[in-house]
């Protein structure tokens, strides 16, 4: 089987070079390293939420500029990003179920976008379709019914071929649906509540972002800082978790080994809160978790960390430093959250198969690559479906990120099922919409095309995979 050693004398004789963008980075590594940096010296930012532009009694309405920035990643260090709202972390848009949304987004960007929902159970003219390309210059709006349960969704690039360049470069963004359910639990909010949204980079000694393999992207940013610290009291904080990097794996654990308590994951909450001392997260899955830091004296410090980070790398995400509370901490986690939806029979049952292929050097899904004009998957509404989904490639070691593959349904939230026949962990049982497909692993899910007909797309949410191929058309007949 193929491991990237491989790959590179492939590529390197074959002349193939150009099948594989992220390979292009390469020359350029050889020159400079990456900027140094010290952990811990920049102040974690927290997103700042977007106010709508107006507020009519049918939508809240949002106006997003895609522009390029500069902004300091690394303290001393400029580097220019593409953002949404001239903002580097990007503003979060905060929704309440059944209150819709309209979003006008106006591309000022040289490339081409498509703003695309993940999670969202939106119609097909408005998901961000990868061939639903906004032009430079081009704005349109986008519209959102929120018709669904408390959620950390967020919004990101879709555009065909440069998505994942595009992802990395900036933009990605938090999306927040609320509801009354949720606001009755009593979890930890308002300042107390705070995204963390983690991702890989790679920044030059100038300051200039590249864009290469996973890695070669040593830098670890949350919130758009590089290492940051964040001040927190000594009391409970509801911690949104995102894996906004384009092919990384995270195992983040407190360096102490403290239990932390997760209450949902990407589709909503959880039936009851589960304690874990490791999140596991691939590309594009959302982590809802409650820290007690009370647990902690004044002046203590934590260290979040990826257990999963390479012999090569820092491990360090980010730092809490605790101090004292301001006051009582009233917030709860009550020991039932919500109750989940039922999961229907399924009538249909199909298999995907990802995996790499040497010949094309591109990642396939049924030994195919993505087009746009053909139907890989027919249904029709009210179907309720099991998906078997088998990464064909073999384990690999470090530093082979890529042969990990993930599987991302747009419109449905699924559930798992089970892996290699095992039932999945109560936090992975939850509503999902990304499930990581490990090399070797099977992979179960259920799901229900509901509300919607159209086309939508399925695929690797590995970035760099679903851009050039391993993405599936589902067309939902009425
Ligand atoms: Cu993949």
């Amino acid at each position: 089987m193929i491991n990237r050693r491989d790959l590179l004398k492939l590529t390197a004789a074959g002349g193939a070079l150009a099948a594989l963008p992220l390979e292009r980075g390469v020359a350029s590594l050889v020159s400079e390293g990456p900027a140094p940096s010290r952990p811990f010296t920049a102040a974690m930012p927290v997103p700042a939420v977007l106010t709508p532009a107006a507020r009519t009694t049918a939508a809240d309405v949002y106006r997003v500029r895609m522009s390029e920035i500069s902004t300091e990643i690394i303290p001393g260090l400029h580097t220019t990003v593409r953002t949404y709202g001239g903002r580097f972390p990007a503003p979060t848009i905060r929704a309440a179920r059944g209150r819709p949304v309209i979003v006008h987004q106006a591309n000022g960007l040289g490339v081409g976008t498509s703003v695309h929902l993940h999670g969202g159970h939106v119609a097909p003219e408005h998901d961000g379709h990868p061939m639903d390309v906004l032009a430079p210059g081009a704005s349109r709006a986008y519209h959102y019914p929120n018709d669904q349960p408390a959620a950390a969704l967020w919004y990101h690039d879709h555009a065909h071929l440069l998505e994942s360049e595009n992802v990395y470069r900036g933009l990605h963004a938090a999306y927040l649906i609320s509801d009354l359910a949720e606001r009755s639990l009593g979890l930890p909010a308002g300042r107390y509540e705070v995204p963390l949204q983690i991702r890989d980079a790679r920044i030059e000694a100038d300051g200039t972002l590249t864009y290469t393999r996973a890695q070669d992207r040593p830098h670890i940013l949350v919130n758009g800082r590089e290492r940051p610290f964040f001040r927190v009291e000594a009391r409970r904080y509801r911690l949104r978790i995102y894996n906004f990097s384009v092919d990384r794996l995270l195992r983040l654990q407190l360096a102490d080994g403290t239990t932390v308590t997760q209450v949902g994951t990407d589709g909503g909450l959880l039936p009851a809160p589960v304690p874990l001392t490791e999140l596991r997260m691939s590309s594009g899955e959302r982590a809802d978790v409650v820290v007690d830091f009370g647990r902690y004296r004044p002046g203590t410090s934590v260290v979040l960390q990826n257990a999963n980070a390479l012999p090569t790398e820092n491990a360090d995400v980010m730092r809490f430093d605790v101090v004292a509370a301001t006051g009582p901490d009233q917030s709860r986690v009550p020991d039932r959250l919500v109750e989940l939806p039922p999961v229907p029979p399924a009538t249909v049952q199909r298999d995907f198969v990802l995996r790499f292929d040497r010949p094309t050097l591109k990642y396939v899904i049924n030994d195919q690559l993505y087009d746009p004009d053909r139907v890989d998957v027919r249904t029709r509404r009210g179907t309720s479906e099991i998906w078997t989904i088998t990464n064909a490639d073999t384990p690999a070691p470090p530093p082979n990120f890529h042969l990990n593959h993930n599987f991302h349904t747009h419109l449905a939230q699924f559930r798992v099922l089970d892996r290699n026949g095992v039932p999945v962990g109560p936090a992975e049982a939850g509503l999902k919409d990304v499930v990581l497909v490990a090399p070797g692993d099977t992979v179960r899910i259920a799901l229900t095309w509901t509300t919607y007909t159209g086309r939508y797309v399925v695929h690797c949410h590995q970035l760099p995979h679903s851009g050039e191929a391993q993405m599936a058309t589902v067309e939902i007949l009425p």
